[in-house]
């Protein structure tokens, strides 16, 4: 349906209330509990004001339900199992069954009232970042309001004035429950055609999360400031990360928020985005300027737009290399250019699991069969058409495909490229490289180590660096 004719002839009147209507509050609305990782379908607006649907990265809506012109949600911070990637299931706190909570959607102008359950081992609260609204529900614990005790619900309400992308995260013991996975996602659509916001086909948000969690076990050291060893996308990790699919020519969005402890520079392959918003709000149109990454900082989003107009699958990921690997990657020394003849059998004789990696770079792990811990994602994994990914963490696929059709987000599986648009090998004559040549003709041997270690020489700054 037209999303245009949606909106004219939408004509819900402002609600008057502008106190916490106490006696609406008889019977709180039935929480909606997510077991599954898995991105749900965008879930169509039953009432209220109509829009077109955000799909969440492995994650979902949360329904509401009207109640006299107030939408109401209903969130319960809990202890929840999450699993990261197939093979691995963490035990973090987040909402409603999963982290990150529900994506919350409404429109511009809707009163909302969100009822917080506490179902946590200590108190808690729930920051709105980015909203406009009253500072008694701002959601600072200590500042605008008491900590939410173990066990008891606090309301918020306020009316949702301006359009664009939020997202909530606890205000209290702030460190500690966001490294437990404490965050959701808000998109507030606009009430009409907007001169910033375009219309788009497809509509995608996630948050970036980082965790420190020890290979083999299951729930995040808190206390890690940099030193995170699983980065995601909405909680999981590639290849557990599904793919945004999107028909050809189709409009795309793409709201990601960054909840973790550092940048991160957000790569996509195959076309030029803009960015059309933040955290702030809308980018004027005349202040946009084409990027193929966008570096999106700690506490902020960044909201992307193309048109999806290349077929094929283009691989989306954060551009700082350990960021698209597992746990396990950061404290293997390099390798590299090392001799380990004979040394192996030697080592496995006191260390039978002892396992040689990186004299030829680290590629060899994307293929290593290696026993793992229970628990532990392989650094280096996924397996595409034509080998292994080699990748981890934060990354995944934009698969753009002509027969995609509007409305369906299942995975079409992998891009069959068309006979001769593939990288292939030479297998003609190579030329003898100059440097070579130029050493025969001066009468010395060529040299055939592959890499010559220089060392800087003399003092000073002469030297290489
Ligand atoms: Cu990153």
């Amino acid at each position: 349906m037209d999303r245009r004719k949606f909106l004219s002839s939408a004509a819900f009147g402002a609600v008057a209330t502008t106190a916490v209507g106490k006696s609406a509050l008889a019977r709180l609305p039935e929480p909606e509990i997510q077991t599954s990782a898995a991105t749900a379908p965008p879930r169509m607006p039953d009432s209220g004001r109509p829009y077109n649907p955000v799909v969440t990265l492995n994650g979902w809506t949360a329904p509401w339900r009207m109640n006299n012109g107030v939408k109401e949600f209903h969130l319960v911070a809990e202890p929840v199992e999450r699993e990261i990637a197939p093979g691995m299931v963490a035990r973090l706190w987040g909402y409603n069954g999963q982290s990150p909570g529900p994506t919350i959607e409404v429109v511009e102008g809707d009163r909302v009232r969100i009822f917080v359950t506490n179902k946590l081992p200590e108190h808690t609260s729930i920051h709105w970042h980015g909203q406009r609204l009253p500072n008694g529900m701002d959601g600072v614990a200590g500042l605008n309001q008491r900590a939410i005790p173990v066990g008891k619900t606090y309301v918020y309400e306020f009316v949702a004035r301006r359009p664009g992308t939020f997202m909530y995260h606890p205000h209290a013991d702030e460190m500690v429950q966001m490294a437990m996975g404490m965050m959701g996602f808000w998109v507030t659509h606009p009430k009409e055609a907007h001169p910033a916001i375009n219309e788009v086909d497809r509509d995608f948000c996630f948050l970036l999360g980082a965790y420190d969690i020890d290979p083999g076990s299951v729930v995040p050291k808190v206390n890690t400031m940099t030193d995170f060893n699983l980065w995601t996308f909405n909680s999981r990790a590639f290849p557990g990360i599904d793919s945004l699919n999107v028909r050809h020519n189709d409009r795309v969005r793409i709201r990601v928020g960054n909840l973790t402890m550092t940048n991160h520079p957000v790569h996509l392959h195959g076309h030029e985005f803009e960015v059309t918003g933040t955290d702030g709000g809308p980018t004027p149109p005349g202040s946009r300027w084409p990027e193929v990454t966008t570096d999106i900082a700690v506490g902020q989003m960044r909201q992307i737009e193309f048109i999806a107009d290349e077929e094929g699958d283009w691989a989306f990921h954060c551009h700082k290399s350990h960021h698209t690997m597992n746990p396990m990657g950061h404290d293997v020394p390099t390798m590299i250019g090392i001799d380990h003849r004979g040394l192996v059998g030697r080592i496995q004789r006191a260390a039978p699991d002892y396992m040689l990696m990186g004299e030829r770079g680290m590629a060899d792990m994307g293929e290593m069969q290696m026993l793992l811990p229970e628990q532990t994602l392989p650094m280096m994994t996924g397996t595409g058409p034509w080998g292994p990914v080699e990748m981890g963490g934060m990354f995944t696929m934009l698969k753009v495909r002509a027969n995609q059709q509007p409305g369906d987000y299942s995975d079409p599986g992998w891009y069959a490229q068309p006979a001769g648009t593939q990288a292939f090998e030479w297998t003609g004559e190579l030329p003898e490289p100059a440097r070579f040549k130029a050493e025969r003709e001066a009468g010395s041997t060529p040299v055939k180590v592959e890499m010559r270690v220089r060392k800087p020489q003399g003092g000073g700054h002469a030297g290489h660096h």
